[in-house]
């Protein structure tokens, strides 16, 4: 079912093996002059254009931008009890991983009387999107609110798309997740004109007015990641989220039904999810394929799945060995990573590039999505060269305070002259030596 690639007996260079491996793509530049219009009309118009392309997109116009707290009340109360109890307990450990992310204030003694502080301030106010649609995630709602709650942000908007089924309103698993966590601002708009009135805020249909946020994080579609690169600079925005992408390192001690699982959980998410098994085991690679095609027959979402199996974004690579297993998915870097082999924690420990390392046969993809305390915001599309998942990090700002007295300046006013005049800046010279002028008159 899965397609091959055969890396035996090679030994690519880093660029061909980037152009080897399977690996989807979305253009997102291709969608930004249809996007563009929508972003500048809301900044322009506020609620009652975000409504107008509500009506046009998700077919339903609510009566307000602002979901009354009576709505978000009995969502909360008409949630499954068991889902409840579930949330609360994916609530609970992510909110002790996070916790343990904070960063604490340092303070470098640079020179007798001179010292550097660095401060870390969260960004005032935070625009979660949660998408809608057949993507429905509380779970997600979680993993953007949980860091920034610990990061000490205190102002908090998630915006979803409203829904025809539901009376307008963002889906009722959202707005109770909302509820559990404490959020009470939510606005039922959703795709790139609700990142645009995150952004730029706006008049209420009320007339009343919609505070802009400082930074926008939270996954969406195609439209969402454009309209998030237009508004990058005006606002923050985490990373661009790509389709969701499973690796699996694995060797001959690894069991072929739970890699199959593994591969078709992920690919359950979306038909350009990204499934990739790299093994050096012809035999695992062969029992995990006949594995694929028997559980992906059954499973609910079985169309999405095989598409997504079958797609060239998915597939096996088959290495001569773990070494060149190693170099194959530090140049994947896949969004998650599981390590399916003998010494699972030594090889983990060799891994440069993944968003998240899941180690061993017990740390499924599917225990992170919701339960691990990890967080499930992850860098997608090979972007785990460079970026992390969300984090307390991410909602923080790091401030340098710095401190020097009059005698701290002088042992080193020398040099900043100096170096003003190198860059022909003597002004900036100027401004130290002014100090050290000994004043006569006032
Ligand atoms: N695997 C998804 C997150 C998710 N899974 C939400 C289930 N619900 C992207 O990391
Ligand atoms: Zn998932």
């Amino acid at each position: 079912m899965l397609s091959r690639t055969d890396l035996r007996g090679t030994t690519p260079t880093a660029a061909q093996l980037r152009r080897a491996l399977p690996r989807g793509g979305t253009d997102v530049n291709a969608v930004l002059s249809t996007v563009s219009p929508v972003v500048q009309d809301v900044k322009d118009h506020g609620a009652s254009a975000a409504l107008d392309y509500g009506e046009r997109f998700d077919k339903v116009r609510p009566a307000s931008v602002r979901v009354p707290a009576e709505v978000i009340a009995e969502a909360a109360a008409n949630l499954d009890p068991a889902v409840t109890a579930a949330l609360q307990e994916s609530i609970a450990r992510a909110r002790v991983v996070h916790a343990d992310q904070r960063r604490s204030t340092v303070t470098t003694q640079v020179a007798p009387g001179g010292q550097v502080v660095e401060k870390w301030i969260p960004v005032r106010r935070v625009g979660l999107y949660v998408p809608g649609g057949n993507a429905v995630y509380p779970s997600s709602v979680v993993m953007n609110v949980v860091p920034a709650q610990e990061a000490g942000v205190a102002s908090f908007v998630v915006a979803s798309p409203p829904q025809a089924d539901f009376g307008g309103w963002p889906h009722p698993a959202v707005l109770a997740a909302c509820a559990l966590l404490g959020v009470d601002e939510v606005w039922a708009v959703g795709g790139a004109q609700a990142v645009a009135l995150l952004a730029y805020g706006g008049q209420e249909v009320d007339g009343a007015e919609l505070d802009p946020v400082d930074l926008i994080t939270g996954p969406g579609n195609i439209y969402v990641t454009a309209a998030k690169r237009l508004v990058r600079g005006v606002v923050g925005i985490d990373s661009e989220a790509g389709p969701t992408e499973i690796a699996v390192l694995a060797d001959d001690s690894a069991d072929p039904a739970h890699i199959a699982a593994d591969l078709i959980s992920q690919a359950e998410h979306d038909v350009l999810a990204a499934s990739v098994l790299v093994t050096d085991s012809e035999a695992l690679a062969d029992a995990v394929d006949e594995q694929v095609a028997a559980q992906a027959a059954t499973t609910k979402h079985a169309e999405r799945v095989a598409t997504a199996l079958t797609g060239p974004q998915s597939g096996i690579v088959l290495v001569d060995d773990l070494e060149a297993g190693l170099r194959v998915v530090d140049e994947y870097a896949a969004e998650h990573l599981e390590i399916q082999t003998r010494d699972a924690a030594g090889v983990a420990d060799r891994i440069r590039n993944a968003g998240a390392i899941f180690v061993g046969p017990y740390a499924p993809v599917s225990l992170g999505d919701y339960c691990a305390g990890s967080n499930h915001v992850l860098p997608t599309s090979g972007s785990a060269r460079f970026a992390s998942g969300l984090s307390v990090q991410t909602f923080l700002k790091g401030v340098h305070v710095i401190d020097y007295d009059q005698a701290a300046l002088r042992t080193v006013a020398d040099q900043v002259i100096t170096l003003a005049e190198a860059e022909d800046l003597p002004a900036h010279g100027d401004a130290v030596k002014r100090r050290f002028i000994r004043r006569t008159t006032t």
